[in-house]
């Protein structure tokens, strides 16, 4: 039976210690009630660090203790927590994914020991994690750990979700350890975020720091595909609608309504401590209104939650000073016998007064500078059960995608925030209901289970896509078949792709003649009768003339416009070549924009190359291209190939795929091969029959069926292939 393994930072547990015992309670947070459904059922389980130091000689009593509740500990010592949890989680991914550089200290001690908890939570993880196993890992304290947990068990589903925002490229290159995160984080199946921009920000930063490709939402690494969406987590919504019907939560509501003068109206906001809650810039707005409309003072309270949080880091305890001390300013400049602005509580509650806060107040403001989601605000508006209540709402949340009934402000403009609190104090009681009634409906729909069903549900889609396209490696068995099938077979057609398949890549397309030891391969492969050695390039025909002319092989090149037989060259019956002025025209204009990029002739195409140009730009200008030119290419019968850094434009009749098929069409064959790392050779894999041994150079995405990793292990099965044809000749030598 295949189990579903959730992992975290923290086990979703407290643990108190008294009388020198540890006392266990879950901490039923949104998270852990979205996830109860999973890891609470069969043999599944929570994976996580307990969050307390526990001294090597009593972790054994306290990993019984948690087995019990399906949870499965990593214990971290305090420099542990120090240096990967406070440092590098706390003070570099932290600061950076919410855009507060500054804030960042790049430790190389923080890094070194990020890495090595990663892997004590892989440790932990294959001891219990099996091929068949759905690993479902939590936040930005494991990036490396897809990576890490694929290294060990390659088969495994595996899922990762960001709750913090991820930033733009340009943010998230300052990290020293920039690409070593994103090849980790690239070890799952599926990625996700909770917003579109994230996505959008991970995939252009996926795509600018790691050779991989991408097409819509799907990152294409060499042997994998991993899928990148965004998920907008909810909340339990059930339980934050019926805790106001709770007698205790009834008894809190009438305390808070006798504690404020009538008529006066409750500003809420709750945070946990962090710069990146905008709980100063909050205060100012505050300030602010009642310096420019004095005539609201008294009308209304703040009331501001502050849970404490991270106060061992020096900005923490800086942000928490800066908090009183405006605080007391506030208060002491505006406060009258019976009225206080600001009612400022750094502490946190139990749930139930919080509840009994979010149905009291009628306005929530929740005005964070960078939010991955935010849940404040959804758990307000679902404690809103008679659709009253106005929720002012930061545009840099996450929740501002879907909440956008809510006022929303920019939290660094403190007049728009002041603005908004004038509008909603002043709110008719229908335009309140409104808004309020078309978020409830959606706080509803997009609750914490359908958040966790639609992961789940995406994750088992996105591997099945995996095992469907994944191509078989050329090794083992498959080595086997291929190698008794060239010994018994007498007739033989091998196709070989020239670029990334004979020779690796080289950014100047002039820089890769043959060289010697290639040569002396395909010497001693044509040497065979038996074989036909077929090279069937995109390159032009007087290239692999002077390159191969001398050879005893078939040439095929410019994908197939074409061919030299009886050591005569002959290209395709004339094909119209006016669409090439029209298409040369507008590549113009497009190189002439794009330093680095230029456009090559040949027979049948055009081709606009981009490899040398900045790569952004390269990809965005490849995009317009497209755009631009695929009516008119339409219009003309061309057909539009995007390659490796190239766009070429060619006319639908030429295609290797048909090539291949027409030269072994009236001819005997027993054994096929064909080998190739682009995506006009996927053409060859196609058209040949079912038997034909193809083999993908680079990735194991492809309709080939097997694949190899580059150049150099094809130029290792050539050599074997060569080798056993002499043995072969030897063989048949000594028995005549
Ligand atoms: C991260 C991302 C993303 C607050 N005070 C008390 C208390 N709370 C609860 C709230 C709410 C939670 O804490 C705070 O959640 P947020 O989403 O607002 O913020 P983060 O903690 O920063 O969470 C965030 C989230 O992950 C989920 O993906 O939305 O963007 O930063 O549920 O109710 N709970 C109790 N007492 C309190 O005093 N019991």
């Amino acid at each position: 039976m295949s189990k579903t393994i959730i992992i975290s930072n923290r086990l979703p547990i407290k643990i108190t210690e008294e009388n020198c015992q540890y006392q266990l309670s879950r901490s039923e947070g949104g998270l852990a009630t979205g996830l109860g459904s999973i890891y609470k059922n069969g043999n599944n389980i929570w994976v996580g660090w307990p969050g307390i130091e526990v001294p090597p000689e009593r972790q054994d009593d306290v990993r019984a203790q948690l087995e019990a509740l399906n949870l499965f500990p990593v214990f971290l010592t305090q420099e542990e927590i120090n240096l990967f949890y406070e440092g590098f989680s706390n003070e570099v991914l932290w600061p950076v994914f919410h855009y507060a550089v500054t804030y960042a200290k790049f430790e190389q001690a923080y890094w070194d020991c990020y890495r090595k908890v990663n892997e004590k939570f892989r440790d932990a993880v294959i001891r219990i994690a099996e091929e068949r196993d759905t690993i479902w890992i939590h936040d930005y304290q494991l990036l490396l750990l897809p990576e890490l947990i694929r290294e060990g068990r390659e088969r495994c589903t595996i899922g990762f979700f960001q709750h913090i925002p991820f930033p733009s490229y340009e943010i998230f290159r300052l990290i020293p350890w920039r690409t070593e995160l994103i090849n980790g984080v690239l070890g799952a199946d599926l990625i996700g975020f909770h917003t579109f921009d994230d996505v959008r920000h991970f995939m252009s930063t996926a795509t600018r720091l790691l050779p991989v490709s991408s097409s819509a939402n799907m990152i294409v690494k060499k042997d994998r595909q991993v899928l990148v969406e965004s998920f907008a987590m909810g909340i339990d919504f059930n339980l934050f609608e019926r805790l106001p019907e709770q007698q205790e939560v009834k008894e809190h509501i009438t305390e808070l309504k006798e504690s404020i003068g009538k008529d006066q109206k409750i500003i809420l906001s709750i945070d946990r401590l962090d710069y990146s809650k905008g709980i100063l810039q909050r205060l100012q707005a505050i300030e602010l209104l009642l310096n420019e409309h004095p005539e609201y003072a008294g009308q209304f309270s703040l009331y501001m939650i502050v849970v404490p949080s991270r106060d061992t880091v020096p900005q923490y305890r800086e942000l928490r000073e800066q908090i009183d001390q405006l605080v007391g300013n506030i208060n002491a400049h505006y406060r009258t016998l019976n009225w206080s602005p600001v009612h400022y509580y750094y502490r946190s509650f139990p749930m139930e007064f919080l509840s009994a806060l979010y149905a009291s107040a009628d306005i929530c403001l929740v005005t964070p500078m960078r939010d991955g989601m935010n849940l404040v605000s959804k758990e307000y508006v679902a404690s809103r059960t008679k659709n009253d209540g106005v929720l002012i709402l930061s545009e840099m949340a996450g929740a501002s995608k879907e909440l956008n009934d809510a006022l929303i402000v920019n939290p660094n403009n403190i007049g728009d925030i002041m603005q908004a609190m004038v509008t909603a104090l002043n709110m008719p009681e229908q335009e309140q209901q409104t808004r309020m009634q078309s978020m409830r409906e959606l706080v509803k729909k997009f609750n914490i289970h359908h958040w966790v069903r639609l992961f789940m549900q995406r994750l088992n889609e996105a591997k099945k896509m995996q095992n469907d396209l994944i191509t078989k490696y050329a090794g083992g068995a498959v080595r086997e078949n291929l190698l008794t099938t060239y010994d018994t077979s007498e007739e033989r057609y091998i196709f070989l792709d020239y670029d990334g398949t004979l020779m690796g890549f080289s950014g100047d397309i002039d820089k890769v003649a043959p060289d010697a030891e290639l040569y002396a391969l395909l010497q001693k492969l044509s040497d065979d009768p038996s074989n036909h050695v077929v090279i069937i390039s995109g390159r032009r025909h007087e290239t692999l003339e002077q390159w191969f002319g001398h050879m005893k092989l078939d040439l095929i090149a410019e994908h197939g416009a074409w061919q030299k037989a009886d050591d005569q060259w002959n290209s395709l019956p004339l094909l119209t070549e006016q669409w090439k002025a029209e298409i040369r025209a507008v590549l113009e204009t497009y190189t002439d924009r794009t330093p680095g990029s230029f456009i090559e002739e040949k027979s049948y195409s055009l081709v606009w190359h981009y490899r040398k140009a900045d790569a952004g730009l390269g990809d965005l200008r490849a995009g317009e291209i497209v755009n631009h030119l695929k009516p008119l290419a339409a219009d003309k019968g061309l057909q539009v190939m995007l390659g490796n850094k190239v766009i070429e434009f060619k006319n639908i009749e030429v295609n290797k795929g048909k090539s291949a098929s027409n030269l072994i069409y009236d001819r005997k064959y027993d054994f096929l091969l064909a080998l190739g790392d682009d995506h006009t050779d996927e053409d060859i894999f196609k058209a040949l029959p079912a038997s034909a041994f193809t083999v993908k150079v680079g990735s194991n995405i492809s309709a080939a069926r097997f694949y190899l990793n580059d150049f150099k292990e094809v130029r290792r099965l050539l050599t074997e292939l060569a080798d056993r044809s002499r043995r072969s000749e030897r063989h048949q030598l000594k028995v005549h």
